[in-house]
């Protein structure tokens, strides 16, 4: 088998991996990414102990055990180029033997869950609840380089194009579905599910205007009052599409779970942001440990 080059798969001199600067036993099977470094602390804070920290860039990771199961927690920064580094070094780690460059001959499959903030696309759906997305519709063109037609949900996307009038001049929208077995685990009375969109930027692409007009006004109406098989788009961030994409197409586990800080369909923003987070925190962790 050809080894991996230096230059496709970059080491740093103490053979961690380039950016996250991870060695294989560092990582659980079980991970949390977060978008924001400080919200690696405020859930490990709840860890029993803790065996392993470290932080590059963005990149911060803490190690420990919760309730007697061992989880990683991580920050990947913001957006889906993010995403694209943090899921193919994780999947390095467990599947490809460092030291010969050569993938393992045994698959390990992780289990990764987000948990973000978002905003509501929907009115019903108010700051402060949770938002558990049953599938990622990326506006972000990442996933689409690479060879990702067997992950895709085509008839879903080709509806979504067609209901939008989607312009041919950006990427076209992909969508790829979550773990449902990580659905299972994650499900409560009180979370809402749905489609979470994911944008590449904060602003025009999630079609907030300041001072630049946007290619489509009308899209988040669109998008707002688009429905395929009973499943409506709940929610707007950066991040899930690109996870779940790369997270099927290297075989592991994927479900993002998003506390709603702002509700694009009625202006509202959350009185204390901070509170859903800890509260979707202490959610997640318990059911992760059951
Ligand atoms: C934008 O403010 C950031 O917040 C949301 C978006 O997905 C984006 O990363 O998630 P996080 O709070 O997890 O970073």
């Amino acid at each position: 088998m050809n080894k991996i080059a230096p230059s496709e798969l970059i080491l740093n001199p103490d053979g961690s991996i380039y950016h996250l600067n991870l060695k294989p036993e560092h990582i659980a099977k079980d991970i949390i990414f977060v978008g924001d470094q400080n919200r690696v602390a405020k859930i490990s804070k709840h860890f029993d102990s803790i065996e392993f920290e470290t932080q590059k860039r963005e990149f911060k990771t803490i190690t420990g055990t919760y309730k007697g199961k061992r989880i990683s927690v991580m920050s990947t920064g913001i957006g889906p180029d993010n995403i694209d580094i943090v899921m193919n070094e994780l999947d390095a780690l467990v599947n490809i033997d460092l030291i010969n460059r050569v993938p393992l001959k045994e698959h390990t499959k992780l289990n990764i869950v987000r948990i973000g903030t978002s905003g509501s696309l929907q009115a019903d759906i108010p700051v402060d609840s949770f938002v558990l997305a049953k599938y990622g519709l990326g506006f972000d063109g990442m996933l689409l380089s690479y060879d990702c037609d067997e992950v895709l949900e085509s008839d879903f996307e080709d509806a979504f194009i067609k209901h939008t009038n989607w312009s041919p001049r950006k990427a076209r929208p992909y969508i790829v579905k979550n773990s449902r077995e990580l659905q299972t685990k994650l499900s409560g009375d009180k979370v809402f599910q749905g489609v979470t969109a994911t944008a590449v930027g904060f602003y025009g692409p999630q079609g907030r205007v300041l001072r630049l007009p946007i290619q489509d006004p009308d899209l988040n109406n669109k998008i707002d009052n688009f429905e395929y098989n009973g499943v409506r788009i709940t929610n707007l961030e950066m991040e899930t599409s690109a996870i779940y994409g790369l997270s099927k197409l290297l075989g592991h586990n994927a479900c993002s779970m998003n506390a709603i800080i702002a509700n694009r369909a009625n202006g509202t923003f959350s009185e204390d942001p901070y509170k859903p987070v800890e509260e979707l925190i202490i959610y997640t962790l318990n059911k992760l440990a059951q």
